[in-house]
């Protein structure tokens, strides 16, 4: 566990809760919370709606960052991937987002969900414009976030402090951070816990709009 600040998560708490639609108590362990599926919640051409699920530890991984783009400024190109690992959608609003050393955002949508697919990934960015940001399509936009290029964080956890998946990049390890190339995760691996090891991750090769090199949004390469 990585547990955020005390007093930052108190403050993200604080303003995450203003005007939210769910209560903030903690699901009892092993319990999978469904949100009740009401007016306005079914997807277009959704008959049938799978159940939106609570991400639980294992249900989602970080699967790829862009710590350290060249085709534009690092203020303007960094982003990552979380991957759903399960078989049906998750919905990740109200999850947050840290690192070590004070920076954090939260997901938040006002309350209109943040839906990840079956296997499917969303792309957290710095900038969602694609113009200016290497031609990556952005799902999500934050601030506050930044992607150090040699050594860094990225630690996803629910409101109330349950870390889901952390990557620690740069410190241990030979990770593969090049400049202009996003860091991968091997697709086969879908486990928090193992993709602590910069063993299975790789410099992309496909290549963007913008001439920096990443998969943001679809499956990653192979790593060799
Ligand atoms: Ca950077
Ligand atoms: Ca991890
Ligand atoms: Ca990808």
């Amino acid at each position: 566990m990585h547990p955020i600040h005390p007093t930052a998560l108190a403050g993200l708490l604080a303003a995450l809760s203003t005007g939210l639609p769910v209560p903030l108590s903690t699901p009892e362990a092993g319990e999978v919370a469904r949100a009740a599926c009401g007016p306005g919640e079914r997807a277009e051409g959704d008959a049938f709606p799978a159940p939106r699920s609570k991400p639980q530890p294992g249900d989602l991984v970080v699967s790829e960052f862009m710590s350290n783009p060249a085709a534009v400024p690092d203020a303007q190109g960094e982003w990552f991937e979380l991957t759903n690992t399960l078989p049906w959608r998750l919905d990740l609003e109200g999850l947050v987002i840290s690192d070590a050393g004070g920076d954090l955002f939260g997901l938040w949508n006002g309350g209109q969900g943040i839906l990840v697919g079956p296997g499917a990934s969303v792309v957290l960015g710095n900038n969602p414009d694609p113009g200016t940001n290497g031609g990556v399509a952005v799902d999500f936009a934050y601030t506050g976030f930044v992607l150090a290029n040699t050594e860094d964080e990225i630690r996803v956890h629910t409101r109330e402090g349950v870390l889901l998946d952390a990557v620690e990049y740069g410190a241990d390890g030979a990770w593969p951070l090049e400049a202009g190339r996003s860091t991968g995760l091997d697709p086969g691996i879908d486990d928090p816990g193992v993709n602590d090891d910069p063993a299975h991750w790789c410099a992309a090769t496909a290549p963007l709009p913008g001439g920096d090199s990443g998969s943001p949004g679809t499956p990653n390469e192979p790593c060799p």
